[in-house]
């Protein structure tokens, strides 16, 4: 069993690479704090693309929602001067119908999730991080932003000053989750090639998650979303560089030092190895670009081979975790 932490495109790229490898034998912990309410719907970006991509049902051009969609609701709601920013397809809008129904009805999101993943076909375990309502809030030159004002409305154009998660402190992590964190069959903890300021950080920010990292007795190790100083996809490079860190793999250490045995890095960045090490992170170089299918269950294959083998030499517990 592999327990992979994500959010986003890269994130559910990853888990379907590792799903591939892994018969199907993960759980995906997915960031909720994007999650918003939007004519009148629940949406919950982040479980819905993890959960099309492992259903193999993803739009790949546009990194969210779904493939072969149609636009006739969007059309007919801009003809009538409706909010069209935040675009929901014709299909799409059957799983935040179905979704903000259950909801109304007083299903848990996590169990609202178990049955999606079900109806679609999705055999991997994918667990919304809580089922208590986290926000992501965003500081920026143009004031405070909810998330997908800022993301999506704003197309992340405002200068971003500081990013907070409000409830995380309140919210509790799934206890599903942390049960995979301490299970006995569990071989590895990937951290997916996401955003770790949006899409990870939610995550560790409810109480639990961190402990449970801190406790588990398999490699934990990371994919870096950064390659040659620049995001895969998405704005991390810019959000990084304006939250005044360092955009590159060292920078991405940095951030998980601590958290993580290893980080897997992409050929292009090989001269960052010894700052890596020196961080007391081991580095793994491949070809850390998810471009197709085949290219995810790679990288899955690379990450999952390199997790092993620390845990075989076991030199996996960091300085920074050992002292
Ligand atoms: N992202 C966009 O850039 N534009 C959209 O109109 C948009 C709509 C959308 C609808 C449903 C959904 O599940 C996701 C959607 N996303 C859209 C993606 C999304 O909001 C962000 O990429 C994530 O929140 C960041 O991980």
């Amino acid at each position: 069993m592999i327990v992979t932490l994500a959010g986003g495109v890269g994130g559910a790229r990853m888990a379907a690479g590792l799903a591939t490898i892994s018969d199907g034998k993960i759980a995906v912990i997915v960031n909720t704090a994007d999650d918003f309410e939007h004519l009148g719907l629940a949406i919950s970006p982040d479980l819905d693309t993890v959960m099309y991509t492992l259903a193999g049902l993803e739009n790949v051009e546009q990194g969210w929602g779904l493939c072969d969609e149609t636009w006739s609701f969007m059309s007919a709601l801009e003809g009538l001067g409706g909010e069209t920013w935040f675009r929901l397809g014709d299909r799409d809008m059957a799983t935040h119908v179905e979704r903000s129904r259950m909801l109304a009805a007083g299903v848990s999101l996590a169990s609202v999730t178990r049955h999606l993943c079900a109806a679609l076909g999705v055999r991997a375990d994918v667990l919304a991080m809580s089922d208590g309502k986290v926000r992501t809030v965003v500081q920026t030159s143009d004031g405070e932003l909810a998330f997908q004002d800022y993301f999506v409305r704003r197309r992340c154009e405002p200068r971003l000053l500081s990013v907070r998660f409000a409830g995380a402190d309140r919210a509790q992590a799934l206890p599903e989750a942390l049960a995979r964190l301490a299970a006995p069959d569990l071989e590895a903890i990937v951290i997916a090639p996401s955003n770790p300021y949006v899409s990870v950080a939610p995550i560790l920010a409810v109480p639990g998650y961190v402990a449970a990292l801190d406790a588990r007795e398999v490699p934990c190790v990371a994919v870096s979303p950064i390659v040659g100083g620049k995001a895969i996809k998405g704005p991390a490079a810019k959000m990084m560089t304006e939250l005044g860190v360092d955009a590159s793999v060292v920078g991405i250490a940095q951030h998980y030092a601590g958290l993580i045995d290893g980080l897997v890095i992409d050929e292009a960045d090989r001269a960052l190895v010894p700052s890596i090490e020196r961080l007391g992170i081991r580095a793994h170089v491949c070809d850390a670009i998810m471009r197709d299918r085949e290219g995810r269950a790679r990288l899955a294959a690379e990450t999952l081979g390199f997790a092993r083998e620390l845990g075989r030499r076991g030199d996996w517990r960091g300085p920074c975790r050992a002292s």
